[in-house]
C-alpha cells in the first residue's frame, strides 16, 4: 500500500509541475483530493488494515496529501501570476497609436450669417428682438399700412391658417410689434432675425427663407435720414460681402416706407457680367429698405411730428449665398451632410 500511495504521490506532483491553467489544475485537485479522489480512496479501504498498519499508513496519505495539497496551492499562485501578466501584456496601452477623430456638428450657414449680423449691429447700438412666426393679420399687414384688400399684399403669396393669422411673410411685422409694445414711446434701434413663409421655390426663392429686419426710430430733432439709411446699408453689406461689394439703391415701392428703396448687389456668380443666376443683370436683389411711413408711426402710438426713421429687411439666405458662394437656395435646406460640413472650419478661419 506505501508503494501505491509513492505512485499516486509521484503522478499528482508529475501533473501538477506540467499542468498549465487554473482548470487543469482543480481538475487535478478532485482527481487526488476529492470526495472520490484516488487519495480518499486509500483512507476508504484503510479497514482491510490491521491495526498498527493502520496510523502508519495514515499518517503517510496525510503526509502525501499535504504535500499535494501546498504543490496545488503554489502552482495556484504561479498560475494566477502569469494570467495577470498576459492579460496586463494584451491591455497594454499604445500612446503613439493615432486618436480616434471624433464627428462634431457645425453651425449651420444661415445662422453663422444670423450671429455675424447680430453682432454687428449690437456693436452699433442696436437691441436684438424677437416675435412669433406665426403671425395676426393686424401685425403682419394693418400695421404696416398694408390694410384688407390693398393691392400690395399680392406681392407676397401668404401662407393663411385662418382669416386672421397667418405665417409671417416678412419680419416687418416686429417692426409693429416693437413700436406697440414700447408704452414710452421712446427712441427705437433694434435688429431682428427669424422665418419668414412665401409660396414661392426656385434657386433664388424657397418657401420658407430666413429675413433680418432694422428699425431705427428717433426724435425728429436728431434728423435721422436717407443718408444714415445708406450708411447703415452699406456699413452692413462691405461688412458681410467684403468690401469690393457694389451697391444699388433702386427707388422701389413699400407700403410702410415713403420713399422706398430696393437694394441690389453684385452677382458673386458672374461678378457682374450677367448669367442665369441674375436673370443676366448682373444683380441680385438684396434687400428692402426706406424712411418709415408717417401712417405707421401714426398707427402703432408714434407722433410722426415728433419721430421719424428707417427701416430695412434683408433675405438672410441670399446673404449666405453670396457669402459662401452657394448657387441654389435649396442646398441650405436639404440637410445634405458633404454641403454642410464644408462650413465646418469657417469659425476658426
Ligand atoms: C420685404 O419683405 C420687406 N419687408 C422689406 C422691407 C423691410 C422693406 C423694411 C422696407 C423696410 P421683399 O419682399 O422684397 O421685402 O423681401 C426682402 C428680401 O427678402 C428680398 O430682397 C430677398 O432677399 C428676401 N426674399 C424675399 N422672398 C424670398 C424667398 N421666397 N426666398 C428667399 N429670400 C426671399
Amino acid at each position: 500500500m506505501k508503494a501505491k500511495i509513492g505512485e499516486i504521490k509521484e503522478s499528482a506532483i508529475k501533473e501538477i509541475k506540467t499542468s498549465e491553467n487554473l482548470q487543469n489544475l482543480n481538475d487535478i485537485r478532485v482527481m487526488y483530493l476529492g470526495k472520490k479522489g484516488k487519495l480518499t480512496e486509500i483512507l476508504r479501504s484503510m479497514g482491510e488494515l490491521s491495526a498498527e498498519e493502520r496510523p502508519v499508513i495514515g499518517s503517510i496519505v496525510n503526509e502525501a496529501r499535504e504535500e499535494i495539497e501546498k504543490l496545488i496551492n503554489e502552482k495556484t499562485e504561479e498560475l494566477k501570476k502569469k494570467e495577470l501578466d498576459e492579460k496586463l501584456k494584451n491591455e497594454k496601452i499604445d500612446v503613439t497609436i493615432p486618436g480616434k477623430k471624433f464627428k462634431r456638428g457645425s453651425k449651420h450657414p444661415i445662422n453663422r450669417v444670423i450671429e455675424e449680423i447680430e453682432d454687428l449691429f449690437v456693436s452699433m447700438g442696436y437691441d436684438v428682438v424677437t416675435g412669433p412666426e406665426l403671425e395676426t393679420d393686424e401685425y403682419c399687414f394693418e400695421r404696416l399700412n398694408l390694410p384688407k384688400g390693398h393691392p400690395a399684399r399680392d406681392m407676397q403669396d401668404s401662407f393663411y391658417i385662418t382669416n386672421e393669422y397667418v405665417l409671417r411673410t416678412q419680419t416687418s411685422a416686429v417692426q409693429a410689434r416693437t413700436m406697440m409694445n414700447n408704452k414710452e414711446k421712446t427712441p427705437i434701434r433694434i435688429i431682428c432675425a427669424g422665418k419668414t413663409y412665401r409660396r414661392e421655390d426656385d434657386a433664388t426663392h424657397s418657401h420658407q427663407f430666413n429675413q433680418v429686419e432694422g428699425l431705427v426710430i428717433d426724435k425728429k430733432e436728431n434728423n435721422v435720414s436717407l443718408a444714415d439709411l445708406k450708411g447703415t446699408l452699406e456699413v452692413f453689406v462691405r461688412k458681410m460681402l467684403g468690401k469690393n461689394s457694389e451697391l444699388r439703391f433702386r427707388p422701389s415701392y413699400f407700403p410702410f416706407t415713403e420713399p422706398s428703396y430696393e437694394v441690389d448687389v453684385t452677382c458673386f456668380k458672374c461678378s457682374g457680367k450677367g448669367c442665369n443666376l441674375c436673370k443676366s443683370t448682373g444683380w441680385i436683389e438684396l434687400l428692402g429698405a426706406g424712411i418709415v411711413h408717417p401712417n405707421v408711426l401714426k398707427m402703432n402710438g408714434y407722433d410722426p411730428d415728433k419721430f421719424s426713421g428707417f427701416a430695412f429687411g434683408t433675405g438672410i439666405d441670399r446673404l449666405a449665398m453670396f457669402k459662401y458662394g452657394i448657387t441654389d437656395m435649396r442646398y441650405l435646406y436639404t440637410n445634405d451632410i458633404r454641403f454642410l460640413s464644408q462650413f465646418d472650419r469657417k469659425d476658426e478661419e
